[in-house]
């Protein structure tokens, strides 16, 4: 498996702005495997894993959790997949998860998509949600949005340089926006 090299499409944006979303129309439309690093993190806090009670107090700060331990899961589905063609739904999400994300998987991802969204769609989407998301308060979500602009913005002003960015207006219906994506994968497409 150390000799595969999967093409790898990190999904970013804000808090609702609609990233697990379009996740899963790329997958119905595309064939990828969704990897959400979200998902992951509070299937260990479910499992009360090792590191259960510190992701649910990170989650629950808004905070971000330290790169290793997301990464050792990324990486964990990464190589149980059979599927190459991957989403990184939520991540990197600071500049120190990208660059550890590079040295420890060994690889930069091919396409990087930005849901960009108002913040008062976000916070309207979040707060309307209902799903019993321990961070879906408006406290916790005030502190998403800081870390969102503080942390995770200069990760996406990092891949707009590189031109690898495609950024999307994350407003209007779910299938407006995927029309939005649909012409960034079909070149992929034999
Ligand atoms: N919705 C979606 N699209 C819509 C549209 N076009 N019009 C109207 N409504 C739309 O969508 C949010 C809501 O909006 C849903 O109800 C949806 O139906 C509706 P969703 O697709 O869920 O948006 P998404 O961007 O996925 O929002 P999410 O809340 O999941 O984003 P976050 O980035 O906040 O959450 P994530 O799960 O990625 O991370 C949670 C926390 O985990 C982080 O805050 C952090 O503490 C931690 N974390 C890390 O520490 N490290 C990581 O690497 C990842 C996470
Ligand atoms: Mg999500």
């Amino acid at each position: 498996s150390e000799c595969r090299t999967p093409f790898i499409t990190f999904v970013l944006g804000g808090p609702g702005s609609g990233k697990g979303t379009q996740c899963e129309k790329i997958v119905e439309t595309f064939g990828f495997k969704h990897l959400s690093a979200g998902d992951l993190l509070r299937r260990e806090i479910v499992s009360h894993s090792q590191y259960g009670s510190m992701i649910l107090n990170t989650i629950r700060e808004g905070r971000i959790v330290p790169s290793e331990v997301t990464i050792k899961l990324i990486q964990r589905e990464i190589e149980a997949s059979d599927n190459d063609k991957i989403l990184i739904d939520g991540f990197p999400r600071t500049e120190e998860n990208r660059i550890a994300f590079e040295q420890i998987i060994g690889t930069e991802p091919d396409v990087v998509l930005f849901f960009d969204c108002p913040e008062e769609e976000m916070v309207k989407r979040v707060l309307s949600r209902n799903q019993g998301r321990i961070d879906d308060n408006i406290d916790t979500m005030k502190k998403r949005l800081k870390v969102f602009t503080a942390l995770c913005l200069p990760v996406i002003d990092y891949y707009a340089d590189k031109g690898k960015l495609h950024k999307i207006r994350a407003v209007g219906t779910v299938d407006e926006v995927f029309e939005q994506v649909r012409p960034i994968f079909t070149p992929y497409e034999v």
